[in-house]
């Protein structure tokens, strides 16, 4: 018997792209939601992820947190899904770039943003992401080049880097540039982005009727 997947998440939360990636994947796994003060913070989810935080992936005897490695293993685990070039071809390596630049640099300048850090123009050299302008450049020049990441084809790393420039803008800490709008706009449009979105959608509490 296949080992279970089992995906650890809340429906607002990073889990969102976890879940967006089993639904690329297409093989059977269970949801068990997590309430942010309660069931996050319990003993027993603890001894699965320490951070308290969710997503987390079950697969079998493996656990895997953050988000990023979780697309990554699920891409690898299930190579049939064709949702990243295979290990060893050249195309590897704007994967793992674009992966890492966005679980790296992009998602910590972001939080410093929203935060209203602002990094003194004298310690850039020491931070990783330097100034975010400069990140957002530089995916910027990445998506004028090519439709996708890695090549001609969707992978885990545009699933990644897409879900950061969608949601980034939505919530106003990514500015809209029209080529992240029409990145977003392709990689948002694949059936499996859409299925994740409604099995989300449908678990989010509901906004109270006021009066
Ligand atoms: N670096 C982690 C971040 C995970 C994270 O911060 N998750 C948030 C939800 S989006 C969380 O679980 N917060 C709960 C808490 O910190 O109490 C990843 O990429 O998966």
């Amino acid at each position: 018997m296949a080992d279970e997947l089992i995906l650890y998440t809340n429906p607002m939360s990073r889990g969102r792209i976890a879940r967006w990636m089993l639904e690329e994947v297409g093989e059977p796994y269970r949801a068990e939601v997590l309430d942010y003060a309660t069931s996050m913070k319990a003993p027993a989810y603890l001894a699965i992820n320490p951070m308290g935080k969710v997503p987390a992936l079950r697969h079998g005897d493996v656990v895997v947190t953050e988000t990023a490695a979780i697309c990554a293993y699920l891409a690898d685990a299930f190579p049939q899904a064709k949702l990243a070039p295979p290990p060893g071809d050249r195309r590897r390596g704007p994967y793992y770039r674009w992966l890492f630049f966005t679980a790296g640099p992009v998602e910590a300048a972001i939080s410093n943003k929203a935060l209203g850090f602002v990094v003194p123009q004298e310690r850039e050299r020491m931070i990783g992401y330097g100034r975010i302008e400069h990140v957002m450049n530089a995916l910027e020049t990445a998506l004028s080049r090519s439709d996708y990441l890695a090549g001609n084809d969707f992978t885990a790393a545009d699933l990644y880097v897409g879900h950061a420039l969608g949601f980034g803008m939505m919530f106003g800490t990514i500015e809209k540039r029209p080529a992240f709008e029409r990145y977003w706009q392709r990689v948002s449009a694949r059936p499996a982005c859409k299925r994740a979105k409604e099995l989300d959608d449908a678990l989010a509490p509901r906004p109270q009727a006021s009066g």
